[in-house]
């Protein structure tokens, strides 16, 4: 970065800032125009497992309502756009030898030639969690190295040959941590797996959750190699992955506190990013699961160390950290909100797992960059105000507890930036719309614009004000034009038009 945007405190001028979405949580119409079912649209459709009973059914009709979308960003004045592309719409069985479906494929192709005549930088995630329903009936999904890997890299590929002359910022995966966990563990989100026989009649928390992050890893670096190896250097782009991670901070300073909250780190960010960015699972991993933690083999692990060309940061919140409890999900790691003092946080979200503390997120810049070294693309970071779906839309507009989450964040990046030195090229806001939140259902809204789900009718919020201003104020503005060369000439045109003036 230049010392001149340094020394004015500015993000530099190509800095990537607009919102995110994903597929199954906006577009709606799952049975449009060839597409197959996604092992969300039954998931959420059956009873209890979302918390309203919302499914993805309409969600929030992006699939017919793109144009408006877009028309949004340009109204934000968004300089990018993070959205994901539905595999089954793709691939509507999702496997290597199945069709491809070209309605789906001009879907996306003509949404990426919008934002591009509009100036908006497209921003793709292939993979945000809804895999084809077939490959999870076929052979198990990720629980399937031998399958899924090959069928994932062909559909990525895919998208290189079909986008990748538009699209040249690519992210394989959203959050390997959540679809792990929430669907293989917790059996919060689909395929739903869990031990908890009252949950899940299929399941093995104990054993499925770290063979999906293994396949996911392995999909993720077969993708980015293909990707390397025979489109980068045609196509100019970038591939990486995104993870989702908090700031972990130490409940008080008992070393065992310390230590726990490493531990927390190593779970959570560690499992997937140490393998990417440092060749190795973390050691605390291998001693907390022993042999249930797959190995990989010397020729995987070749692919899989350095296949992210960058740090792809999803981040909500901090968690402090206690030593003890046998939550393996969270590295036996006890999280709280409440200081030893007995005050919170931060302000509390609707959602239980998420408070405000905007420093937290400049320690996980400094964290992140400091040990894996690579450029940072911020690619989620949001707030769910409190009963927020219960207020009239006119109080829902005016969400302070967002924009006091936003300043937070934003202030602390442009210190990370500029004081820290973190290498630091995107902020995408969570998320453009309200939209359909996983196993909250429509009850809790992240959404920058209010969606009134009885119409569909988009209304800015006050915190889509606040972020595109903040970005307008704070990133380097394009040089201005040249000024014309003053020579003799010009100094005399300028008099003689002044004295015509006068
Ligand atoms: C992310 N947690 O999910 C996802 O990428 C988005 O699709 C989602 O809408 C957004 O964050 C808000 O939730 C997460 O339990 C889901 O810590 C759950 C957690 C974190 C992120």
């Amino acid at each position: 970065m230049s010392s001149v945007a340094l020394s004015k405190n500015k993000l530099p001028k190509d800095f990537l800032w607009g919102f995110a979405t994903a597929s199954f949580q906006i577009e709606g119409s799952l049975d449009a125009d060839g597409r197959g079912k996604s092992i969300w649209d039954d998931f959420s459709r059956q009873p209890g497992k979302t918390l309203d009973g919302g499914n993805g059914d309409v969600a929030t009709d992006s699939y017919n309502r793109w144009k408006e979308d877009i028309d949004l960003l340009v109204s934000y004045g968004v300089k990018s756009y993070r959205f994901s592309i539905a595999w089954s719409r793709i691939i509507p069985l999702g496997g290597r030898n199945d069709p491809v479906n070209e309605s789906g494929i001009q879907f996306y192709s003509t949404i990426i030639d919008t934002l591009l005549a509009k100036g908006i930088t497209p921003f793709v995630t292939i993979y945000h969690w809804d895999l084809p329903q077939a490959l999870d009936d076929r052979y198990g999904g990720w629980l399937n190295k031998e399958e899924i890997v090959p069928d994932f890299v062909n559909y990525a590929k895919v998208c290189f040959e079909r986008f990748g002359d538009r699209v040249k910022y690519w992210l394989t995966f959203n959050e390997p941590w959540c679809i792990s966990i929430l669907g293989y563990g917790r059996g919060v989100f689909a395929p739903g797996h869990s031990s908890d026989r009252n949950r899940s009649p299929v399941g093995d928390s104990a054993t499925e959750p770290w063979i999906v992050g293994h396949s996911v890893i392995l999909a993720h670096a077969y993708a980015s190699k293909l990707y390397r190896e025979q489109f980068k250097q045609a196509q100019g782009g970038q591939i990486g992955i995104t993870l989702n991670g908090d700031w972990m901070m130490p409940y008080d300073d008992a070393p065992e506190n310390i230590e726990a909250a490493q531990h927390a780190l190593d779970v959570a960010i560690g499992w997937f990013a140490d393998p990417i960015y440092l060749g190795h699972y973390p050691e605390y991993l291998g001693v907390m699961l022993g042999d249930r933690l797959p190995v990989f083999t010397p020729e995987e692990l070749a692919v899989v160390k350095g296949s992210s060309e960058f740090y792809g940061m999803n981040t909500y919140t901090t968690n402090l950290c206690k030593a003890g409890g046998d939550d393996e999900f969270q590295g036996k790691v006890q999280y709280t909100f409440t200081r030893p003092d007995g005050t919170q946080l931060g302000t509390q979200a609707h959602c239980a797992w998420l408070q405000d503390y905007g420093p937290g997120f400049r320690d996980l810049l400094n964290y992140l960059w400091k040990r894996y070294g690579k450029a940072i693309y911020v690619t989620e970071n949001g707030f769910a105000v409190k009963d927020e779906t219960s207020k009239p839309i006119e109080e829902a507009l005016s969400d302070h507890d967002r924009v006091h989450y936003f300043q937070g964040t934003t202030s602390a990046l442009l210190a990370a930036v500029a004081e820290d030195g973190v290498d630091i090229r995107s902020y995408f806001a969570w998320s453009l719309l309200d939209n359909f939140e996983w196993a909250d259902g429509y009850t809790t809204r992240f959404g920058v614009t209010y969606v009134d789900y009885d119409n569909q009718k988009r209304y800015p919020k006050d915190s889509a004000r606040f972020i595109c201003q903040w970005f307008k104020d704070n990133v380097e503005k394009d040089e201005p034009p040249a000024p014309r060369r003053k020579g003799p000439l010009a100094a005399l045109a300028a008099r003689l038009v002044n004295a015509v003036k006068a």
